[in-house]
This record gives C-alpha cells, structure tokens and sequence, in this order.
C-alpha cells in the first residue's frame, strides 16, 4: 500500500496544551509522525509519496471561505498586533449571543473555535494545509488505481467542521478526500471514523448531504470530548437525512463489543452503496492510550483492518488520533496490513 506524508507537519508544535488546568506538552506531538514512520518503514511499506500542493479553492468545498481565510491569516494578524504566545481561544459564543464574526483577532479565534485545548502557534497554518494536501493526494492514487492509500496527515482533521477548529484538528482532511473521490467521479463515498472521539467535524461538514454516508464509532459524548455531538440519535438532515450513523460507547468499551459496532457500521455502508471509502484513522481506542478509555489490543486492529479490507471498496486512511507514542506505529500499521489480508 502506497502512503503519502510530509516532513511540512513539523512546523506544527504549540507550546503547550491546556489540561486539566494545567498547561502542558501537547498529546499531539511530531513524535508520532516519526513512529508511524518507523513503523511502516520496518515493515516494508517502502518511501512515502510526496504530496501534490492543494489549492484553497480545494479546502472551500468542505469548508467556510471566512473560515480558511482566518486560519491562512491568523498567525500573522496576531503577532502584527504584538502578541507573543500562542493562539489559544479564551471566548466563545454561548446559547443566545451573535454567531457574527468579530474584526478583533482574539474574537475571531473565538469565533472559529470550539475547544481551548487546540492553539494556533506559527507554522500552524502551513502544516495544517499540507495535511489536507497529504489526505487529497492519497485520494488521487486511489482515484488512479490503487486499492487503497495512507494519508500519514499531522494534524489531523475529524474534528475541525465546516467553519471552526477544535480537538487538535484545523482542516478536515478525511472531508477533503471524501470530497476529492466525489469531484474524480464516485457518486456515493462513505466514510468511516474509528478515532476513539466522535468525528463531530465530518458530521458537521456532510450533515446534509445525501452523496457522502459518515459512520463514527467512539465514546459516548456523555463521558467523552467533544461533549456536544455524536448521539445514536443523530442521523442527518434534509438530503443527508439517515446518511449519518453514531456509535456512542460507553468507557471501558472492550474489543467484542467495539466489533460488533464496526461490523454494524460496515453493513450500513455498504448496504448504502458506497463506491468508495475513507477511514478516518485514529489509534486512540488503545488500552493503553493516555487520554482514551476503550480497550483494544494491538492484535485488535489487525483484526479490523482485515474487516474494512474485506468490504472491497478503493480506501484512503487518513491518520487523526492515537497518543500511545511507543505503540501507535505499531498499531498503525496492523490497520494496514490487516486492510491488505482482508481485501485478498
Ligand atoms: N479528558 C483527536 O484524537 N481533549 N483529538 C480531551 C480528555 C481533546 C482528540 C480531554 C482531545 C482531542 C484527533
Ligand atoms: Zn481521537
């Protein structure tokens, strides 16, 4: 299986994150780019693919022009008006106030937020946009003919909606290659999120629409981030109504019952008719994983991966979470391999 990365996404490093009251090293780090490297590397997937520029036009058909020009220009704004540290929204608008976008820069990072833990810092913007290009890129050699592709994006996309940004997220890129197998000519993409957090972003983005089917399996917004989205009972709207299918499952959620979830969901989609498939990636659901608390093994996603590569659809996954350093690579390319025995 081809992959695609960028050394680009090493521009992107915040100072810190804001947890538990505290600020510290962010979870999302450049070391797991480098592991996921090794990784894939040790088990022969050979040189990455560079990925082909993406053009803001390209970014504009998933998200808000206003919104893709405030994180373009953010970084530069806010140091011109002489502040230091990093760009970390402190205001939000709350039930009853004016969702209008402000002209002071602390009131638009606001405004195009919903979670204080995700900073815009300098080189933010650039890596965030050559994740995007990562994801598209490894969308064109499937669209090509490739079985399937990895799209090793940093930072990753699923929670950034249609215009604002939050959960470490800042462009969806799994959106951008839903998008791009739509433009090359799949009439009906699905696309699966197995990120430990619900993929409130991708629902936000295709939350109408009838030409994209999304499925997320995660922690029940009662217990977990993002708090406000990814019910059972969330199904779409308008032309997108019952394209949209919540897995909400409770902590402590064990490999059997997350399984019949997956399979649950793959039967939805491909039911649907799905001509192609994006997985949005994330190896958080592991037992071991600092901020997550389900408990899958890294036999777990082999087994999986075997599931998603049966259901024979050309497949792009886009890397999102998975904050075990020492065993994402690991469990990152299990996904693969299990992808590459299932569709045999
Ligand atoms: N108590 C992704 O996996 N903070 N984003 C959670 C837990 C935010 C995760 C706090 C987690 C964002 C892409
Ligand atoms: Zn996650």
């Amino acid at each position: 299986m081809p992959y695609v990365a960028s050394t680009v996404h090493r521009r992107h490093q915040p100072r810190g994150e804001l947890y538990c009251g505290e600020l510290v090293p962010p979870f999302e780090s450049p070391a797991r780019w480098d592991h996921i490297v090794s990784a894939l590397d040790v088990s022969g997937y050979g040189e990455a693919t560079s990925p082909d520029p993406i053009s803001i036009e390209a970014l504009c058909e998933v998200h808000d022009p206003a919104f893709v020009q405030f994180l373009s220009e953010a970084w530069n704004v806010w140091t011109e008006s002489g502040q230091t540290g990093d760009m970390i929204p402190t205001c939000f608008p709350g039930r009853r106030m004016q969702h209008r976008e402000p002209d002071d820069i602390d009131g638009r990072l606001g405004y195009f937020s919903f979670a204080a833990e995700t900073s815009i810092a300098n080189g933010t913007w650039e890596a965030a946009l050559e994740s995007a290009a990562v994801a598209r890129s490894a969308q064109q050699l499937v669209s090509g003919g490739s079985s399937a592709a990895f799209a090793l994006c940093r930072p990753p996309g699923h929670h950034a909606a249609r215009d604002y940004l939050g959960g470490y997220c800042y462009l969806n890129n799994a959106a951008i290659a839903a998008q791009g197998f739509r433009n090359d000519g799949a009439a009906q993409v699905a696309v699966i999120d197995v990120d430990f957090h619900h993929g409130n972003g991708t629902q936000d983005i295709f939350w109408e629409r009838g030409d994209v089917f999304f499925a997320s399996l995660h922690g029940d917004p009662r217990h977990e981030f993002p708090h406000f989205l990814g019910f059972a009972d969330e199904t779409g709207a308008g032309a997108g109504e019952g394209t949209t299918a919540n897995y909400p499952l409770l902590p402590g959620t064990d490999a059997a019952t997350w399984l019949e979830a997956l399979d649950d969901a793959i039967a939805a989609v491909l039911g649907w008719g799905a001509e192609a498939l994006v997985v949005s990636l994330g190896v958080d659901t592991f037992e071991a994983d600092p901020i997550s608390s389900f408990r899958l093994s890294s036999d777990d996603f082999t087994t999986y991966g075997r599931r998603l590569g049966a259901m024979g659809l050309p497949t792009v996954y886009c890397m999102e979470g998975g904050y075990a350093v020492a065993e994402i690579g690991t469990n990152t390319v299990n996904v693969l391999t299990g992808h590459l025995e299932g569709q045999l």
